[in-house]
């Protein structure tokens, strides 16, 4: 039995099993057990969700501004403590998890207002006499299944406009990181939605995860993780005619040109490749360096990561926190050894580092001398482990950016108004960074990606309403 229970149509529910969530800074530190469902949670959750559609959907959008609001009010007051929560159970660093807590706030401001702003048209028809008005509907019940690197955020910017566009929701959350998310739950629970509006069901995706993919109650999935999970999503949706966004992987470019602050340019791709613990879809994991500063660019970056301070996430003064499990870890280890078979030049990092508290510390790493076709920079590895690519000019580079199966983010260090306007246009990513580091995005603008990357309509910002609202037009006659 355990203290954290799932929430389903407005109750706090017990289930037969929990799981332990362990703190990757402190494998000693167990965070709580939490509640693990099985079918009839995840039935019951969705049932709930159903039968709440309807009332919730013509409710009015001045009850969902004011419980919207009250969510983001309330995490932005409790921020520090749920940074702390979410630095212990995922490992991010803390300023760097309180900094996703007050983003998760803004996030459900964001759509407080969205709720008063639903779009609509009214144009006139090619008919006398008639009228055409399009408007935006909810879709009805819609599961969002998250992933772990961002336990607050990436629920956040499902679960708020999904309620703010007048949908019901079931919420299940990665197996890693039930904390932030229970937490988000309780909070949601006490804002004043209608029973069954929105559920949280704890547990494995395989099984879980699985029986909202295939419910026919669940008119839509969100969904963020793996490349291999969204295929079973994709498949399972589009067989039965739900709809689904997925947001998968990246292998972000970060381009350096000769041209570029070089001192920004390598602070860009520290940021980008290593904070966060490189566990970020976002992150710069190929380093496309012009032939002319490469060297220069390398020494510079390596002394850079080489003084990194690796520890505990809650402990003052870390810049990099453990790798989020043993599982991720051995990934880790496993893309070291492929790139050195590979022929690629380790250039430091990739050991197990000790630390006072036992947990997954990793040296990051980082390699030069690599090909773009190397399997280190084709798959996506999602620890603290970049590659650095040669590139003869710009050219080559784009070329270079461009030849991945995915298409998330891709950044250029330059000081030419030319070539950055020329990447911005020839990139084939869903977002373009210039002199910024390739992750790191704002919580109202989209995010999304092309390629592999992504599915669907872009998340966050306004453009969340082409995935949460359905289109209807109506014609009326005199
Ligand atoms: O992902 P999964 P995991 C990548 C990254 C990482 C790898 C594995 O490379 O090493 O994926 O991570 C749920 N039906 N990314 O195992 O399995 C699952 O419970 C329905 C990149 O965590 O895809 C969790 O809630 N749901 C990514 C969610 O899917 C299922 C971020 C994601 O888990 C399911 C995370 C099923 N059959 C991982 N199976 C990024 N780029 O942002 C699992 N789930």
């Amino acid at each position: 039995m355990s203290a954290f229970n799932h929430y389903i149509d407005g109750e706090w529910v017990s289930s037969a099993g929990a799981a332990r969530n362990i703190n990757p800074s402190d494998t000693d530190d167990v965070i709580g057990e939490y509640a693990q469902a099985g079918r009839a949670e995840a039935e019951a959750a969705i049932a709930a969700a159903a039968q709440a559609s309807g009332a919730w959907r013509a409710g009015g959008v001045q009850r969902r501004f004011d419980c919207l609001d009250f969510i983001g009010s309330e995490i932005l007051a409790r921020k520090d403590e749920l940074g702390r929560l979410l630095a212990r159970e995922e490992g991010k660093t803390l300023p760097e998890a309180t900094g996703e807590v007050v983003r998760a706030g803004q996030i459900f401001k964001f759509f407080a207002g969205e709720a008063l702003r639903i779009p609509g048209d009214a144009t006139a028809s090619v008919r006398p006499g008639v009228d055409v008005e399009v408007t935006r509907e909810p879709v009805g019940v819609v599961a969002a299944i998250t992933p772990w690197n961002f336990p607050i955020a990436i629920p956040a910017w499902k679960i708020a406009p999904a309620l703010a566009y007048g949908n019901t929701v079931v919420f299940k959350p990665a197996e890693l990181v039930p904390g932030s998310a229970w937490a988000l739950s309780e909070i949601i629970a006490r804002s004043g939605l209608p029973a069954g509006v929105f559920n949280l069901v704890m547990g494995e995706g395989r099984e879980v995860g699985q029986i909202l993919l295939d419910d026919p109650r669940v008119d839509a999935v969100s969904f963020t993780g793996s490349v291999g999970t969204g295929a079973r999503v994709a498949a399972a949706c589009s067989g039965r005619g739900a709809r689904f966004q997925l947001e998968m992987g990246g292998k972000n470019p970060l381009v350096v040109l000769a041209d570029a602050d070089m001192d920004a340019a390598v602070a860009c791709a520290l940021n980008g490749a290593f904070f966060s613990t490189g566990q970020r879809c976002t992150a710069s994991s190929r380093l496309i360096v012009e032939t002319s500063v490469h060297d220069q660019f390398v020494e510079a970056l390596t002394s850079r990561v080489k003084a990194l301070r690796v520890g505990h996430a809650l402990a003052e003064g870390t810049e990099i926190g453990p790798v989020v499990d043993q599982g991720q870890f051995d990934k880790n280890r496993r893309y070291l050894d492929i790139g050195k078979e590979e022929g690629a030049a380790l250039v430091c990092g990739g050991e197990r580092l000790e630390r006072d508290t036992p947990g997954f510390y990793m040296a990051p790493a980082l390699f030069a001398g690599t090909g773009n076709h190397m399997r280190i920079n084709q798959e996506e590895i999602f620890g603290p482990v970049a590659a650095v690519i040669a590139a003869a000019d710009l050219d080559e580079a784009v070329a270079i950016a461009n030849d991945t199966p995915f298409g998330l983010s891709a950044g250029i260090c330059t000081t030419s108004l030319k070539s950055a306007a020329r990447f911005k246009r020839e990139s084939r990513a869903g977002m373009v960074m210039v002199n910024l580091p390739t992750a790191g995005v704002d919580y109202h603008a989209p995010f999304g990606g092309t390629k592999a990357s992504s599915q669907g309509p872009r998340e966050q910002g306004r453009y969340a309403a082409e995935f949460y609202t359905t289109v209807k037009t109506a014609y009326v006659g005199a």
